[in-house]
């Protein structure tokens, strides 16, 4: 649940150790309602000593014979409303309870001393549905103090004077929610906050140790899904499912949970997503997030959207300016700006990529920000605007058309390449990857090993068995990031970049074999 820590900022635990027990006090007409508590850990608590919790009745305070506590509306309308004489009278009462005084501390021992103690925390929490939002922060922060009282309306809610007058007489009021849904009362919403705020006191939940992990795991990303014995059960066996978690390799395990971590938290809870600190997020976790739509560059103040697609016409002009911006950055050092330039306006112009998304034989796929990437104030200049365009990959098959002719811009495919045949004996087909390329920006965000997941498998659904591609032999970043992709080294070409020869590793890698 480390995920309810959505600002990462931890409060403090509660100091009730230094304090007395924390005094509950909860005023309702269904006093009944609240009995669940004896029966659950609170009631331990309580009679361990570690709570003082109370329930009152509302009517109690009430002087006419028929122990009336709502009246209609001032100013019209439907229901209602609770009235402010009976709220006042019973809160008067409750919020003037004597506290015990802290146990005498070391520093505190003298008698003059303790006539200084500070006053006690006294909080005032009225649920309604138009509070803000109880979190767990909220409970962390009610967990400190010495009382509090619980004020449940019914009908359409208390008169807004309750609240309006304690907190103006210096009382700490908190008019709270539990969430976006319509309850009939506050009383459910009381049983909530209390069992949230109570277990955070010391000794009130048994094994102190869980409550220490739900605020140092994770970066505010929800649970990973978890798992006991028998490991097959009803055909759901996790012998076939979850192979890792039966590995015994702890860092695998603690990968995969991470994984499933940040997958189930894109997928169930987006709105979590653009508050997860970058910071707290490693090169696993960003790979993870870009594989579930979501990229976090490094220095950046959130993550953002991230959107993998097929390229569009309208992308041309913004996927030329791209692939003339990253091809640059794939060179070796001895190449002039004038020989990358010439090799670009040829090999990545406009017209050459408006022919490949004309052409069935190549897929152009493009890696978008929908949202751009905000600039961090810390970090000025860094910004993207909303739909630029990051990345890209294109996959070159090797067929031909039916006037007879390859691909524009396919490289010939060199020797080393084999073309073994496809998984029915017939076939085989031959593709150049060519290439990946990501905006030097968001470099190790992610990115690239998503495009190049997502080629491999546009390939494999093209029916290729042998995607090759050549890439500097003094790139060692990119080599790395193919051969993490499954491709292996076969050999090396020469490659001419503005009429000068560069020596390419060359890399192959099976798509029918890798996208099982
Ligand atoms: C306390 C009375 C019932 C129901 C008016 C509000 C349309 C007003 N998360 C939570 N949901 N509900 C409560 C809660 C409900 C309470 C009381 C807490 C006291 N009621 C009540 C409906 C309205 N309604 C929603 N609008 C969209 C008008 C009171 C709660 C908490 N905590």
């Amino acid at each position: 649940m480390n995920r309810l820590d959505q600002t990462g900022a931890a409060a403090a635990p509660s100091p009730a150790s230094a304090s007395g027990p924390l005094r509950l006090d909860v005023v309702t007409i269904f006093p009944d309602y609240l009995r669940v508590l004896d029966l659950s850990l609170i009631g331990r608590a309580h009679a361990d000593g570690l709570l003082d919790l109370r329930v009152h009745d509302l009517r109690d305070w009430t002087h006419d014979r028929h122990r009336t506590v709502d009246d209609t509306p001032i100013g019209g309308g439907a229901g209602m409303v609770m009235k402010p004489d009976v709220w006042g009278a019973a809160l008067d009462n409750v919020l003037a309870a004597p506290l015990p005084a802290a146990p005498a501390s070391a520093e505190c021992a003298e008698p003059a001393e303790a006539a200084s103690l500070p006053a006690p925390r006294r909080v005032l929490v009225i649920p309604t549905p138009s509070g803000e939002l109880f979190t767990q922060r909220t409970a962390e922060n009610l967990a400190g103090a010495d009382q509090l009282v619980f004020a449940c309306g019914r009908y359409e809610g208390i008169d807004a004077r309750v609240a309006e007058h304690y907190a103006a007489s210096g009382v700490e009021v908190h008019e709270l929610s539990i969430g976006d849904y319509v309850l009939n009362g506050g009383e459910a919403a009381v049983l909530v906050m209390i069992e949230a705020i109570a277990r955070l006191r010391p000794g009130v939940l048994g094994n102190p140790e869980s409550i220490v992990e739900e605020s140092h795991t994770g970066a505010g990303l929800l649970e990973y899904p978890v798992y006991t014995r028998p490991v097959a059960w009803r055909g759901l066996d996790l012998a076939a499912t979850e192979p890792v978690l039966l590995s015994g390799d702890h860092a695998r395990i603690d990968r995969h949970r991470r994984d499933q971590a940040v997958s189930r938290t894109a997928v169930r809870r987006p709105d979590l997503m653009a508050r997860l600190d970058p910071a707290r997020l490693d090169a696993g976790d960003r790979a993870a997030l870009t594989r579930n739509g979501w990229v976090a560059p490094a220095g950046a103040a959130h993550p953002v959207p991230l959107v993998v697609r097929p390229a569009l016409e309208a992308d041309l002009p913004a996927l030329a300016d791209l692939a003339a911006r990253t091809f640059p950055d794939a060179c070796p050092s001895f190449l002039t700006s004038e020989q990358i330039a010439a090799h670009i306006a040829v090999n990545l112009s406009p017209q050459r990529l408006a022919t490949w998304l004309a052409d069935p034989r190549v897929v152009l796929t493009v890696a978008e920000l929908p949202d751009g990437l905000p600039t961090p104030p810390e970090v000025p200049g860094t910004s993207l605007p909303p739909g630029a365009l990051v990345g890209y990959s294109a996959v070159v098959a090797e067929s031909l058309d039916a006037a007879g002719a390859l691909p524009a811009g396919l490289d010939p495919r060199p020797p080393s390449v084999g073309v073994p045949t496809g998984p029915d004996g017939v076939g085989g087909l031959a593709a150049e990857l060519s290439k990946v390329y990501v905006d030097a920006r968001l470099r190790a965000s992610g990115i690239a090993p998503t495009l190049l997941a997502e080629a491999v498998c546009d390939a494999a659904t093209m029916g290729v068995t042998a995607l090759w591609l050549g890439t500097n032999d003094a790139n060692r970043r990119a080599q790395k990031a193919y051969r993490r992709a499954g491709f292996r080294k076969v050999g090396t070409r020469t490659y001419e970049v503005g009429g000068e020869r560069c020596r390419d590793v060359v890399m192959v890698l099976n798509p029918q074999e890798t996208v099982a």
